[in-house]
């Protein structure tokens, strides 16, 4: 019988982590996560599946310990998924943010190379990259201009993984997704705060709901959509970058209408804008073509703006505990 294929992936804890370790599980993968030591438990969106996952401890921060999994796991996939990945708490620690989403980029791929790992390697690059974006829609020949210390920090990641393909010939490619939602997504992001308060508005336990910028537009997807995705970049002939989207743009005031409205609720009842949640340099529009991946990879997202809001408003309509919380 064939040797199981190894992934390893970083920020397995994670929305993102939690749905791709599901996909290579269900694909035959022996599947290690690198999971930070916390003085409470964070694994909640991979309880479900915790035994069958190798997790071992480590920090991007760590280069040391990059070097100790890779030459101890010798994976055949990695999939570096790890980052401090608020844009908005970039600003707030920018050092921090470049130092795991940018260095430890490196300090992963440098690791591999020492190593002399034969790996395929996977970075989560962002849409972000785009910024002030120089032309609509967006796809992998448009110029990047970075808005934020994380998206600066993603533009050093995307090029120190090509220049890692073009150096030394690594198996190595950026997923440039844009945004991707889910009833695991953080609570803090905008869509997931949405949904969350909607819930809580049903259940009589809040009353109001206070945001930043309403007229931001973003491509919203399906993050399981995505973790495919990804997965399809690495089993390509060739190492190329994609960008997955779904072509649509959305307001966050529509994503107000759409998930209030589904509950019978009026967003304006209950919505204050709060300076606290602007930023101090916003990005406007998103939105990506996804022709390349279609074309190259056959992926196309499954899940679009409407049925996405609905997922979420239904999962968080329901009381949870905090262990059911991302399930
Ligand atoms: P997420 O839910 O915030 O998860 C981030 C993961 O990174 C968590 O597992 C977290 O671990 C881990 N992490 C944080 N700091 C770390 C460190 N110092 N060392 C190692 N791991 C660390 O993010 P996500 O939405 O799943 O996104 C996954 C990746 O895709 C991120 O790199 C993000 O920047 C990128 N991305 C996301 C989107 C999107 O729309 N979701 C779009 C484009 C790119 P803890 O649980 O211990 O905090
Ligand atoms: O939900 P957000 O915080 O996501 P953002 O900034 O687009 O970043 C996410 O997607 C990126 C891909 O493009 C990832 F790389 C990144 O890691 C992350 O997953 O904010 C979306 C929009 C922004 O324009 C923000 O100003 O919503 C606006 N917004 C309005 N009120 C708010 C709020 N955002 C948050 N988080 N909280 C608010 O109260």
């Amino acid at each position: 019988m064939a040797a199981k294929r190894k992934a390893f992936i970083t920020g397995i804890t994670g929305q993102d982590g939690s749905y791709l370790a599901e996909i290579l599980l269900e694909r035959g993968y022996e599947v290690y996560g690198m999971i930070r030591r916390s003085s409470s438990f964070n694994t909640a969106r991979i309880d479900h599946i915790f035994g069958e996952l190798e997790l071992v401890f480590g920090d991007l921060a760590d280069g040391s310990a990059m070097n100790q999994l890779m030459r101890t796991i010798r994976p055949d996939e990695v999939y570096n998924l790890g980052a401090q990945s608020h844009v908005r708490v970039s600003f707030d620690i920018p050092e921090y943010t470049v130092d795991i989403g940018a260095l430890g980029t490196l300090r992963l791929l440098d690791a591999i190379r020492e190593e002399g790992v034969r790996c395929r390697f996977y970075q989560a690059s962002s849409s972000e990259m785009f910024g002030q974006a120089r032309e609509v829609p967006q796809n992998e020949e448009t110029p990047f201009h970075p808005r934020s210390p994380y998206a600066a920090g993603k533009v050093f990641a995307y090029w120190i993984t090509r220049n890692y393909r073009e150096a030394y010939g690594m198996y190595a490619v950026n997923g440039i997704l844009f945004n991707h939602e889910s009833p695991r997504r953080g609570p803090t992001f905008v869509t997931r705060k949405i949904t969350r308060a909607v819930g809580a508005i049903l259940r009589g336990e809040q009353d109001e709901l206070r945001l930043g910028n309403l007229d931001a537009k973003r491509d919203w997807g399906y993050a399981r959509d995505y973790m495919e995705g990804a997965w399809r970049m690495l089993q390509a002939e060739e190492p190329d970058d994609y960008v997955l989207a779904t072509g649509e743009a959305h307001s966050v005031r529509e994503f107000l209408e759409e998930a209030f409205s589904y509950a019978g609720l009026d967003w304006r009842d209950y919505v204050k804008i709060d300076p606290r949640y602007f930023r101090p340099a916003e990005v406007d529009l998103l939105v990506g073509d996804y022709s390349k991946a279609k074309q190259k990879l056959g992926w196309e997202p499954t899940v679009r703006f409407h049925e996405l809001v609905r997922m979420m408003v239904d999962h968080d309509r329901e009381r949870r505990t905090t262990e059911e919380h991302y399930l």
